[in-house]
């Protein structure tokens, strides 16, 4: 079998390039290990920058997402008992963010590929790939015990951190950075309407918790637990009890608790890989970066590498050049090493670490309150949570 570009992976990454190169005339094919209902079974991000909205537009899967997903103009952050807005459309010159989870943007993107018959191999085994220092790159994989061969001219590894593409590389040929947090986050998901209008990221001596939502009738609530916690020792009584203890009072007073219908603990980490191309072979999204949730990137992240990946991608079908394949790596790691500083930042600044102590739960406390208070600060935080301008 022969096709124009393999993708592995069918997370968002994999799935919204598929799209993009569908829309161009590029012929593709996603190989997934997991199947579509498992896919669409976790529950991860929910906060889309106005470039991830507009690239699901350019795929035409936006339509939903318009109907259904919540814009933001600000966020609050809630430190020392009290709420602060951070009003992210008036210090950007009118830039929001949209609520949309990203089980619905996976979905909506898998009904799409679908409708438009683009080939999906779901429960694709043993997935390797080959020669992509040549130009004839190859993928394998296994189905239902038979091997099969795919020839390609490029391979988009979008097989998230845990996947198969980074780890094929040669150890010499990747750089790799990480700083991995010592706590998670344990995530509840219910059917509860949400707390208040916008999102609530909460600095408190017990840790850090955050008010999100899904849509006005379902709520994700965050809350930092140590690294060795088990999900098992977390009824939702427990969660509610200690998400009430972290958030201001009203909040405390208002929240409407209620069952989960998903719970888990999620580690934190930041992480790159350097260079993110590797002849034929090019990465995105969490294949190449991890950053801890706090910022609202990880999402975002995927979508701003597909948006490089899938114009240098057309523009070498339609011109024969490879410039922008070259330039593919460079583009993506300088928006995504201000991404992951941005994340590092906003978690240093919001979470309690082993060593912060009463002294730094002040020095934090202080930055919070200089930076609700000036415009100047304010307006770096916004631009960054509202995503950063991209390169031509
Ligand atoms: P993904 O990991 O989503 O997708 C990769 C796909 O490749 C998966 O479907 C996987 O099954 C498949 N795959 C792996 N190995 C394979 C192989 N060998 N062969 C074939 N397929 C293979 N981001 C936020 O912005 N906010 C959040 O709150 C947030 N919460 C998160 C919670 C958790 C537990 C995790 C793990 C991540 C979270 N993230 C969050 C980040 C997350 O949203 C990612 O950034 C996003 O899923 C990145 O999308 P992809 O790069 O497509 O990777
Ligand atoms: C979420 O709703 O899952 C969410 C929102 C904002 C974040 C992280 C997670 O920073």
């Amino acid at each position: 079998m022969r096709v124009q570009v393999a993708i592995i992976g069918a997370g968002p990454a994999g799935l919204l390039l598929g799209q993009l190169l569908y829309r161009a005339g590029i012929d593709s094919i996603i190989l997934e290990r997991r199947s579509g209902e498992y896919v669409l079974g976790r529950i991860r991000a929910g906060v889309l920058e106005q470039a991830a909205v507009d690239l699901l537009d350019e795929g035409g899967v936006g339509k939903r997402l318009h109907e259904e997903g919540l814009v933001h103009g600000g966020i609050e952050l809630c430190f020392d008992g009290v709420r602060h807005r951070i009003a992210l459309a008036d210090l950007t010159g009118g830039k929001h963010v949209t609520v949309y989870g990203q089980t619905e943007v996976t979905r909506d993107l898998m009904d799409a590929r679908a409708a438009e018959g683009g080939r999906t191999i779901y429960e694709a085994e043993d997935v390797s790939i080959h020669d992509f220092d040549s130009d004839r790159p190859k993928v394998r994989y296994r189905r239902n015990g038979t091997v099969h061969e795919i020839d390609c001219d490029f391979i988009a590894g979008c097989d998230g951190f845990h996947g198969v593409c980074r780890e094929t590389i040669p150890r010499s040929a990747v750089k790799e950075y990480e700083r991995v947090f010592p706590f998670g986050w344990l995530g509840i998901l219910a059917d509860v309407p949400p707390v208040s209008d916008e999102l609530i990221y909460v600095n408190h001596p017990r840790g850090f918790a955050l008010c999100s939502m899904r849509s006005r009738t379902r709520s994700r609530y965050y809350l930092q637990v140590p690294l060795e916690e088990k999900v098992e020792s977390w009824s939702d009584e427990r969660f509610w009890v200690e998400l009430k203890r972290r958030v201001d009072a009203e909040a405390a007073r208002t929240v409407i608790t209620g069952p989960s219908i998903e719970k888990s603990i999620a580690p934190l980490r930041s992480f790159v890989a350097e260079p993110m191309r590797f002849g034929r072979l090019l990465l995105a999204g969490d294949a190449a970066h991890i950053v801890p949730p706090t910022g609202a990137k990880g999402l975002n992240l995927a979508a701003s590498d597909v948006r490089y990946l899938s114009r240098a991608l057309i523009d070498h079908y339609r011109s024969g050049s490879m410039k922008e394949i070259d330039a593919y790596s460079g583009k993506c790691l300088r928006r995504v090493w201000k991404a992951v500083r941005f994340s590092w930042w906003m978690t240093s600044l919001m979470h309690r670490f082993p060593d912060t102590g009463d002294f730094g739960q002040k020095i934090q406390e202080t930055e919070l309150y200089y930076l609700t208070g000036s415009t100047a600060a304010s307006t770096s935080l916004a631009e960054n949570y509202v995503g950063l301008p991209f390169e031509d």
